[in-house]
């Protein structure tokens, strides 16, 4: 039975928690600073097992000993953004809770795979690769496969098609600065073009990248967590099962796509071993641009980090 834990109970980690337990993948730790919170919502979800079919263990602590052997290990602990604020205002509190944690992955986990959620997502992912000293195959972050099930979702709708026939790729940073590549979203195999003209397409993206903003706006004290869960449970899925499943998620480039150094949303094959391949796509003069400017944008965090 693998071993996942999942640092943060708040709405994203407990929300993955429960993705994660209706598909048996594995016993689950969840690990909180709150007293009391990941015990009691262990014990909640431990309850439900009988009646919704898991075999899994669950069990929440405040302390980060329990995490001891994982083969999975989910960053979503820290704050969330609230309206007006940008991702890059979360970076100080954030990066000091990570570093917390990856440092406890690194002395009870030191085989996992670590799935950062936290933002600002790229430059957190930064922060736990020079704690840990892992190799990077083994430190990603959740946010390409969030901005693609959204864009599948709103072309799913407006085409009136299962959305689990819809699939797309999005490279670059989160939401502002995803860079969603039109030619490779399809539905069962037909490429979009064929099916929608430019002016939707270009209308659906919009809306994908600000979908995030879209949540936030209504929610007013947090942000999106259901889809972010099951992006989350995903990744875990394709990690503890080795599925080497092809999906969008932030990597340490070494030198793909012309970047070095940075995390970046580029297709990846993930299985047991994290980031096993970056697939290098060849990307049009206009898609390079826009992926340059999420690098710069990346770096800009980095910059921030450093002089934190
Ligand atoms: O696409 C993406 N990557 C994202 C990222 C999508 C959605 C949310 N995204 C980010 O994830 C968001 O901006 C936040 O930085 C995290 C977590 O979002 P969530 O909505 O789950 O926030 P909550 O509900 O506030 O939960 C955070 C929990 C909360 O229970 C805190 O008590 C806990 O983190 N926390 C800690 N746990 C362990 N250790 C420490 N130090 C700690 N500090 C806070």
């Amino acid at each position: 039975m693998s071993k996942i834990s999942v640092i943060g109970a708040g709405n994203v980690g407990a929300t993955a928690v429960y993705y994660i337990a209706e598909k048996n993948l594995g016993d689950i730790v969840m690990i909180d600073v709150v007293q009391g919170l990941p015990q009691s919502k262990g014990l909640d979800f431990l309850h439900a097992a009988p009646l919704r079919e898991y075999r899994v263990h669950i069990y929440g602590t405040n302390g980060y000993d329990e995490i001891r052997g994982s083969d999975a290990v989910v960053l979503t602990a820290g704050i969330a953004r609230k309206p007006g604020m940008d991702r890059m205002d979360l970076l100080r509190t954030n990066a000091g809770i990570a570093r917390e944690a990856a440092k406890a992955v690194k002395e009870y986990a030191p085989d996992a795979v670590i799935v950062v959620v936290t933002n600002p997502l790229d430059v957190i992912a930064m922060a736990v690769l020079r704690e840990t000293g892992f190799d990077p195959s083994r430190v990603l972050g959740m946010a390409g496969v969030l901005d693609a099930t959204r864009y599948c979702t709103f072309i799913a709708e407006t085409l009136d098609v299962w959305p689990g026939d819809v699939s797309a790729m999005v490279l670059g940073g989160h939401g502002d600065a995803m860079v969603p590549l039109k030619r490779f979203a399809s539905v069962g195999g037909i490429p979009l073009g064929e099916l929608l003209d430019e002016k939707t397409t270009e209308r659906l993206i919009e809306r994908t990248r600000s979908g995030g903003a879209e949540i936030v706006g209504y929610l007013k004290t947090g942000s999106a967590f259901y889809a972010p869960a099951a992006s989350v449970a995903a990744m875990v899925e394709a990690i503890v099962k080795d599925r080497k499943t092809l999906l969008p998620a932030a990597a340490f480039l070494r030198g793909e796509y012309g970047f070095s150094g940075i995390f970046l949303g580029v297709p990846v094959i993930l299985g047991k071993g994290g980031v096993e391949r970056i697939l290098e796509l060849e990307l049009t003069g206009d898609e390079r641009e826009a992926l340059a400017r999420s690098a710069r944008a990346v770096r800009q965090g980095i910059r921030e980090l450093d002089s934190l």
